[in-house]
């Protein structure tokens, strides 16, 4: 008997800046990755999202692909500056007509959407007029932004989640510069991240106020972190990396308040985060209803009295990053047995229920759904069809992994591997892929299916058994 409760949900997830293109169609706004991925030196090989696998015009094709795979939910992102050019003020009904056709066709299909309402594509003119996401301003306009889609597609979707990943968003556009708006600044970093928060806490506050009909969440990655070895040092070091990378995005949200020790530090070395008369009531008020866990891989760590900075491998040459290390505090190593990919990547399964398992210990038994998980790897084609056991490898260890975790009791209600299609990975172009379906580049961007499409539509079909 399958160890997935009858009601577990089957799916995929994309995002829209990775997926749509379209990026001026029909009167939508520009983002900030619009703008980003033309600079010189940001992506792989000056890769962007203009066009990207074209799903803006291609939807329905899409939606039938995944309705002949079984998936029963569908995770995908609402591109604000679609809905909202300006990122508030007047609404762009073309944008609101996208979606909301592309969630009448998922329920046509009985396809469940989950709507991530920011999976980091930021107006531009947010951007210009205020600073973004360092601005207290943002609070507003997340909020006007959500509530616009809560009225206009909230009769027909029970699951939304607020942010994706926001160690992310906020870590690489402002600490390590590597995504926009490409600041290397902590303090900026630390205040913009206040306000994710607070733009959350809005966020949910205005769904329990506007009654509907559905469930909440927040997504977060969670990379669980190992000391090299049990020296008290590196055991320390590893503490605090888990402390930043995952208490400080996970306590305000399920807590309603940020991690003592690390809120002092942060307070004492930097000054921020501040927080103004009321921020404290807004966070404890405002807790989200379930946990969105994408998790691709463990870190281990170390006590780092040298390294500083960091080199991303986006090429998929192995070797060819260099790990995060921040000086005083603790570095990312490389484990010595492990299995890793070509983008240096540590494949764990067991990482995945230990995630989970962490996660209940430290908040009880929430509802979590694993809202992103999978290998990113060049695939090849061998006589015209697309070759990726590797990937079938992975999902089905990881698939198991979930299922441990749901023996020892969590409530684990649904998974999405990333991604359903072949899409555009932020800084590593089209040729990391993660799809079900890969999609030819050389040839109008027709869709075609792989081996895990066959796969996963046997694990769907035996409720995870396969
Ligand atoms: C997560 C993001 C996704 C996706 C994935 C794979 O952090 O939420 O949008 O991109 O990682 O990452 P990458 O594309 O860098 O391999």
């Amino acid at each position: 008997m399958s160890v997935f409760p009858k009601d577990f949900l089957w799916g995929a997830a994309t995002a829209s800046y990775q997926v749509e293109g379209g990026f001026d169609a029909d009167g939508k706004g520009l983002s900030n990755w619009d703008l980003f991925s033309h600079l010189p030196g940001t992506t792989y090989q000056g890769t962007n999202g203009d066009v990207a696998v074209d799903h803006y015009h291609r939807f329905r094709e899409d939606v039938a692909l995944m309705a002949e795979l079984g998936m029963q939910t569908y995770r995908f992102s609402i591109s604000w500056p679609r809905l909202l050019p300006q990122g508030r003020g007047e609404v762009n009904e073309a944008g609101i007509q996208f979606y909301s056709d592309l969630i009448d066709e998922l329920l046509r299909h009985n396809i469940k959407p989950m709507i991530t309402l920011y999976h980091w594509d930021l107006p531009q003119a947010l951007q210009e007029e205020f600073g973004g996401w360092e601005s207290r301003e943002i609070v507003d306009a997340f909020d006007e932004y959500a509530r616009l889609c809560y009225q206009r597609f909230g009769d027909r979707v029970e699951l939304w989640s607020t942010f994706n990943e926001t160690i992310v968003f906020i870590g690489m556009g402002y600490i390590t510069g590597a995504h926009p708006p490409k600041l290397t600044d902590p303090k900026k970093g630390i205040q913009a991240c206040h306000h994710v928060f607070l733009a959350n806490a809005r966020a949910v506050k205005s769904f329990r106020e506007m009654k509907i009909n559905g469930q909440i969440g927040f997504v977060n990655v969670l990379q669980p972190n190992d000391p090299i070895s049990d020296s008290p040092e590196d055991r320390r070091a590893c503490e605090l990396a888990e402390g930043i990378f995952t208490h400080w995005l996970y306590d305000p949200v399920l807590k309603g308040e940020y991690p003592a020790e690390l809120l002092a530090m942060a307070q004492q070395a930097f000054g921020v985060p501040y927080f103004a008369p009321g921020d404290e009531a807004l966070l404890k008020g405002n807790i989200v209803d379930f946990i969105g866990l994408n998790y691709y891989k463990r870190e281990m760590v170390a006590h780092n009295d040298d390294v500083e900075g960091y080199a991303i491998n986006t090429s998929g040459q192995k070797g060819s990053g260099r790990e995060l290390g921040f000086k005083g505090l603790f570095k990312l190593v490389r484990n010595p047995n492990g299995v890793y990919t070509d983008w240096d990547w540590e494949v764990y399964p067991q990482g995945l229920t230990d995630a989970i398992g962490r996660i209940v210990k430290r908040y009880g038994n929430i509802p979590i759904y694993i809202t992103e998980n999978g290998l990113g790897a060049k695939d090849p084609i061998v006589e015209g069809e697309v070759h990726d056991q590797p990937r079938i490898d992975y999902l089905r260890d990881h698939i198991q992994a979930i299922g441990a975790a749901i023996e020892q009791g969590a409530d684990v209600r649904g998974y999405y591997p990333w991604s359903f299609i072949d899409l555009l990975s932020w800084l590593n172009g089209y040729q990391k892929q993660y799809g079900f379906v890969y999609v030819d580049h050389d040839n109008n961007l027709a869709r075609k299916k792989k081996q895990s499409f066959g796969w996963y539509q046997r694990v769907i079909a035996s409720h995870g058994e396969q």
